[in-house]
């Protein structure tokens, strides 16, 4: 059988390379294990994964109790579609709204479904609520967001890459700029604003943290002009930035919230969007939904996903070890080297700023290097490094990572 075969990383590379879409463009590095806080290649090398496969594998790789639930479920029911009731989505959706507090949930899939959800909940209650007149609805976004790969995600990018040679672009858009709370009190003076949606940190923009309170004011203006504000929390939410939501530094919950990548665990697409009745019961029996969406197999695995991030307090270590990482890495390297100009982040949600490097190749050089030296990180944007590790991490694994980073960079040479 052809997964008896054995194959080494090289033939693997070429196969992806000969039959696969190039849209992608990975490191050279190929995984065939996980476990917690580590990933090993074909080759048998141990590295630590600093990407959690962007912040979903928040639990740590094959987390046995998500395992057990997954393969429990398995040999029980996995799909029935919405066609018919299942017993486990009731169970579900009593437990995630009870867990974030809110009214309702709309189940999906991948993140860029429970974006679209989100969207599409606020044009509703914007018609149907608010008053505005049909197909006159704006959602405000912020320059530099990402929320996916769909057309109705892309059309709200300000990335190129993400938006060149695939329009016409969907309309009703409004795009001010990030952490810009005049910027945003002006765009919401247009009457048919529906929702402004905004991700409390902006991971693909390069681990942006905007001014302190800026979400909380956000809301406030929206609320005073009576539009929804939906928080993207796909990448930050659940645990990855110290708490179990990036809203909850600000203290207020969104009117939508959108979760996705860790709500499934790492072992299986779960996304949904969250709020109150008056908004979620705006869409009516087959208005909306996808043949996944809520499948018993997807509400056993988000149930043991969130359970492990309470019971094992995943929230308050990223919290703990995020100060730990940002400390070491603005006293031993920055102090130490002109190669890196900026540490920020929050929780387990980081990133390093690499000097004078705008097309990237320094940042993708040291992540080689890393590489090597057994950490598996990945620059986004250029000359930004982000590190996102596992939350499950001890803090003898931080200390010996930043040894890794801190050793790297100080030894980065130029390859010839
Ligand atoms: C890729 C980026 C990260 C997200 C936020 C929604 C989604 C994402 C804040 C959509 C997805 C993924 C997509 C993946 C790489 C990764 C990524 F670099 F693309 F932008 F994390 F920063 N909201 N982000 O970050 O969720 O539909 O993918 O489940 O497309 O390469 P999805």
């Amino acid at each position: 059988m052809l997964q008896d075969t054995i194959f080494s990383s090289q033939d693997l590379m070429a196969l992806e390379d000969r039959y696969g879409a190039h849209n992608y463009h990975p490191l050279p590095v190929v995984l065939s294990r996980g476990q917690g806080v580590h990933v090993w290649d074909t080759e048998g090398k141990q590295y630590y994964d600093f990407l959690s496969a962007y912040s979903a594998v928040n639990q740590g790789h094959c987390h046995p109790r998500i395992i057990s639930a997954l393969t429990e479920q398995a040999q029980k029911l996995t799909l029935t579609s919405r066609a018919f009731y299942n017993d486990m989505l009731g169970r579900f959706e009593q437990y995630i709204t009870e867990y974030f507090g809110y009214d309702r949930v709309l189940p999906a899939n991948t993140g860029v479904e429970g974006g679209e959800t989100a969207v599409k909940l606020a044009r509703k209650w914007a018609y149907l609520v608010k008053g505005v007149p049909v197909n006159q609805a704006k959602i405000i976004f912020a320059a530099n967001n990402f929320w996916g790969r769909t057309l109705a995600a892309i059309s709200s990018s300000t990335d190129p890459k993400s938006t060149k040679d695939f329009g016409p672009y969907m309309p009703g858009y409004v795009i001010i700029p990030y952490n810009d709370l005049a910027a945003l009190e002006e765009a919401l003076q247009d009457p048919n604003v529906a929702a402004f949606m905004v991700e409390p940190i902006q991971g693909e923009a390069g681990v942006v943290v905007p001014d302190e309170g800026y979400m909380r004011k956000a809301y406030e203006l929206c609320r005073n002009n009576n539009v929804l504000l939906i928080a993207d929390e796909v990448q930050t939410g659940i645990g990855r930035t110290g708490k179990l939501l990036a809203c909850d530094h600000d203290g207020f919950r969104p009117d939508i919230l959108v979760l996705g990548k860790a709500l499934g665990g790492g072992v299986f697409p779960v996304s949904a969007a969250l709020a109150r009745n008056e908004i979620m019961l705006t869409i009516k029996p087959g208005e909306h939904g996808s043949t996944f969406g809520g499948n018993p197999l997807a509400c056993a695995v988000a149930m043991a996903s969130l359970e492990v991030v309470k019971d094992e307090q995943l929230a308050e270590n990223a919290e703990y070890l995020g100060q730990i990482f940002r400390q070491r890495l603005s006293d031993n390297l920055m102090r130490r080297t002109e190669l890196v100009t900026g540490v920020r982040g929050k929780g387990l949600l980081n990133a390093i700023i690499i000097a004078d490097d705008e097309d990237g190749h320094t940042a993708w050089d040291i992540c080689m290097q890393m590489a090597e030296n057994g950490l598996l990180a990945k620059p986004t944007h250029g000359n930004i490094i982000r590190f996102a590790p596992p939350l499950v991490m001890t803090e003898d694994q931080m200390h010996e990572c930043c040894d890794i980073i801190e050793q790297t960079i100080l030894h980065y040479q130029v390859p010839e």
